[in-house]
């Protein structure tokens, strides 16, 4: 049982799952229903009563909470114990809006290192590893999560945080790190410095565990062949705890998601209505065992399908995919849909890799889509001829997916600037100028 960290939890047959998620959820419905206002009102608002909640079938039943909701009950609406049973916060970064501020009681730490422990144990991780932690630490939940995960496996914990490269491969070498936690597009920014110094030989890392932000298979297989490791995708969020919610497994085929704390739906997004295992829609999550911030029913935005078909490593938890998409993160660009994701996929696929910046515009009435992309260090366009050639080769594949004409610009390496966190792929000039024209 060397893969599992909780081998009875991880392995359990899916009927106790069940039974275990529906016990957890009626009594965290009750405790909601007495200890926050906020659900109380709701509740009675739908005309449900904790006791029509027997089990995970009447989840349904329930109201959703949105971000909306969230930031109208900021900071304290949504807390579900006295202040002083709680020990910590952590943020969402919020860029437009109020943040997010979810609390954590000592028993919702626990839970959480728990769930990141899995993660690590999944991807390879022991007693014996070297855990290099370069997620941000701070209010960021990537930073704090993994940090604890590894201190729960009994690790050795690099608590790195992001930024400084030189000394990110310094501490590599030195100490000979072993599991590289941070964002994939902080992954391959590394991986390229490392090759870029020539120290490959010294890096002993094994396994990483990348997540926060969406990435591609062929980004994966990027960054596996650069830095010669297993990349293992992690996933969550702040609002319902931070990275661990669901992690991969050797099987590299979805993630799957810690049930006995968290329960997840599908849902049309549009309808609210709940939608059958193996359907694309929007992911909802309700944590029936935290206490400082317990959410019910709450819309990720994020675009997802789930799976309980077997996974050949014994785990019975559902998996869900890769987050397809947000339903926040569309572009409706010329009236199609666009998700950075595809063009990603494109570059990736003719050679090039994830290094690009999405500009979108609108010209009087009409949309307009720009993709800088850099060349390959080793593959620089010979003459201006050639770059013209190799950029309406881009824009024929691009149109080919998208269906839509993007304007494509090679550029030297290095010219786009890099992230330490999550990546900015996409400036949306659009919305500047939709605000402007409200002022
Ligand atoms: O990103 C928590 C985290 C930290 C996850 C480290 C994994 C590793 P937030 O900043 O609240 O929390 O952002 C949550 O990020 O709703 C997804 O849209 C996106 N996201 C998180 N993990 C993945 C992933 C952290 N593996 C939002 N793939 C989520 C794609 C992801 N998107």
């Amino acid at each position: 049982m060397k893969n599992y960290f909780n081998p009875e939890i991880e392995t359990m047959p899916v009927e106790d799952i069940k039974k275990l998620q529906s016990e957890r959820l009626v009594d965290q419905v009750r405790f909601v229903y007495d200890n926050v206002e906020f659900y109380k009102n709701r509740m009675d608002e739908a005309n449900v009563k904790p006791e029509d909640i027997k089990g995970v079938e009447d989840l349904h039943k329930l109201p959703f909470i949105n971000k909306d909701d969230l930031r109208d009950q900021y900071p304290y609406g949504l807390v579900g114990v006295p202040l002083s049973d709680c020990v910590r916060i952590q943020s969402t970064s919020g860029t437009t809006g109020r943040r997010v501020v979810a609390f954590y009681t000592q028993n919702d730490i626990d839970i959480w290192d728990t769930c990141c422990a899995r993660a690590i144990v999944a991807a390879g991780g022991t007693k014996d590893d070297v855990v290099h932690v370069c997620y941000g630490y701070g209010l960021f939940t990537g930073g704090p999560g993994l940090n604890g995960g590894s201190h729960k496996v009994g690790s050795l914990t690099l608590p790195m945080s992001s930024g400084n490269t030189d000394r990110q491969i310094q501490f590599m070498t030195d100490l000979g790190s072993t599991i590289l936690c941070c964002t994939p597009s902080y992954a391959a920014y590394l991986g390229e410095s490392i090759r870029e110094r020539g120290v490959i030989d010294q890096i002993k890392l094994k396994a990483g565990i990348f997540g926060a932000e969406a990435w591609t298979e062929e980004m994966r297989h990027n960054i596996e062949n650069t830095l010669g490791i297993k990349a293992y995708d992690i996933y969550g969020l702040t609002e319902i705890t931070g990275p661990g919610v669901s992690f991969e497994c050797e099987e590299q085929r979805g993630m799957h998601v810690n049930e006995d704390h968290f329960i997840a739906e599908i849902i049309n997004p549009q309808t609210g209505e709940v939608l059958p295992d193996g359907e694309k829609g929007e992911l909802v999550f309700s944590c029936i065992t935290k206490k400082g911030f317990p959410l019910l029913r709450y819309r990720t935005r994020d675009i997802c399908v789930l799976s309980r078909e077997k996974c050949s490593c014994g785990r019975t938890l559902i998996r869900m995919s890769k987050p397809l998409g947000r339903s926040d993160d569309m572009m409706v660009v010329k009236g199609v849909n666009v998700f950075p994701s595809q063009i990603e996929t494109v570059l990736l696929n003719t050679g090039y890799e994830a290094n690009y910046q999405l500009v979108v515009d609108r010209v009087g009435n009409n949309d307009t889509i720009a993709c800088s992309v850099e060349w390959l260090p080793d593959n620089p366009p010979v003459d201006k001829h050639d770059k013209e050639i190799r950029e309406k080769k881009l824009v024929a594949a691009l149109k080919s997916m998208l269906g839509i004409a993007v304007e494509v610009n090679l550029v030297a390496p290095k010219s786009i600037p890099r992230s330490e966190g999550k990546a900015v792929r996409v400036i949306d000039n659009r919305k500047l100028y939709e605000e402007s024209k409200l002022k």
